[in-house]
């Protein structure tokens, strides 16, 4: 299975119910009135963030979606029912655009935000609505309107564009810290100073990384030990997974066994993405070639052929990290998370400033 971030589906509201043509009967009254109900409205297609969903997944498999038609009037002035709305669930952070227009439509950045993205047509009125004066035995109703039909374009946006997993103690805040932007600098990205877990990467291209440093992943994190599952979920929304290992423990290649194991146990897709070694605290070893590349070839095996690279670092003593941001940089070849996120942030300071 592929990491879905981006899906094209179809979506229509509801038609509304047609006006009814009637006339009341009714005895002794031997030529009643039009009372011909209206007809109900249509339901409306609507879109609601939650995080009891993490990925796009589900619009794979069916792309067309439609709300409820409303139900014709009725006689003696009944109207129809109205059709009952359709609501999708999505990630938190999904970005709903018209594929037809480009115009985005919501983006819902928090749990339990909801847009209507297609409204049901309007039932049609009974013929009870068009009697006056002049013609009061109106024989026609309004038919409904359909529902609007738009083509929807969900995107997900990723929370970062690495993400670093390790045991606790591996080195991750220190990697984070040591890798990303100074506090000062740091003040200029609004998101990271929402969440003191993620950093920003930059080269002197001008290209920039977003890089979360995900805690709290020990073994069992899978079946909810520590606060593993709220940690897990955030790893789902990363491009590239950063294995962080400890080469002072009796064996890294188990490490990163489990590690992969408890990623395995809460989304098996998660181990199918695109993974980055490092190999931290090379200060405290005795480096040779020989242990260096039978540790690599072990874990190469370990990530059956995704680990791109493997990059011996110390982030205490700033060894090795030139390498492990070029060979990051080089994972990177289109338009970051970051990256995006900043050009978003811009044009909403120019639009404000207007
Ligand atoms: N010797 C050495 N110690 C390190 C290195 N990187 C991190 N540490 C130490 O390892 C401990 C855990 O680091 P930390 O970044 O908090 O790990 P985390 O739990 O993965 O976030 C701290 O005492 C760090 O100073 C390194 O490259 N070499
Ligand atoms: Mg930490």
């Amino acid at each position: 299975m592929k990491f879905i971030d981006s899906i094209e589906i179809l979506i229509r509201g509801g038609h509304g119910g047609s006006g009814a043509v009637s006339f009341h009967r009714a005895k002794y009254v031997p030529k009643g009135g039009p009372d011909g109900g209206d007809g109900g409205h249509g339901g409306s297609v609507k879109f609601l963030a939650t995080n009891r969903v993490s990925t796009l997944g589900k619009f794979r498999s069916k792309k067309s979606y439609a709300a409820r038609p409303g139900e014709a009037g009725q006689k003696r002035n009944r109207s129809g029912a109205d059709g009952a709305d359709l609501t999708l669930q999505v990630p938190v952070g999904t970005v709903i655009t018209d594929a037809d227009t480009g115009e985005v439509i919501a983006d819902l950045n928090l749990p339990d935000s909801e847009v209507v993205a297609a409204q049901g047509g309007r039932g049609g009125q009974g013929n009870a609505r068009f009697a006056n004066s002049i013609n009061q035995a109106p024989e026609y109703a309004q038919p409904g309107l359909p529902g609007e039909e738009k083509r929807i374009q969900l995107n997900l946006k990723l929370i970062a564009d690495a993400g670093l997993v390790g045991l606790p103690n591996a080195g991750k805040s220190t990697l984070l810290s040591k890798v990303t932007a100074n506090q000062a600098k740091i003040g200029a990205y609004a998101f990271t100073t929402l969440n003191p877990n993620l950093g920003v990467l930059e080269n002197n291209e001008e290209r920039r990384i977003l890089m979360a440093d995900i805690p709290g992943i020990i073994e069992g994190a899978s079946k909810g030990a520590g606060l593993g599952l709220s940690f897990l979920r955030h790893i789902e929304r990363v491009r590239v997974i950063i294995y962080i290992l400890d080469l002072t423990s009796v064996d890294p290649a188990a490490d990163l066994r489990m590690l992969r194991m408890e990623l395995k146990h809460y989304n098996p897709e998660l181990t199918e993405r695109p993974g980055f070694i490092i190999l931290n605290k090379l200060d405290e070893i005795d480096y040779d070639e020989k242990f260096a590349s039978e540790l690599a070839q072990a874990l190469k095996e370990e990530m059956q052929g995704l680990a791109e690279d493997i990059v011996f670092i110390s982030a205490k003593e700033q060894a090795g990290l030139q390498e492990f941001k070029d060979k990051l940089f080089a994972c990177f070849p289109e338009i970051t998370q970051a990256e995006r996120m900043l050009s978003i942030n811009a044009n909403e300071i120019s639009e404000s400033a207007e």
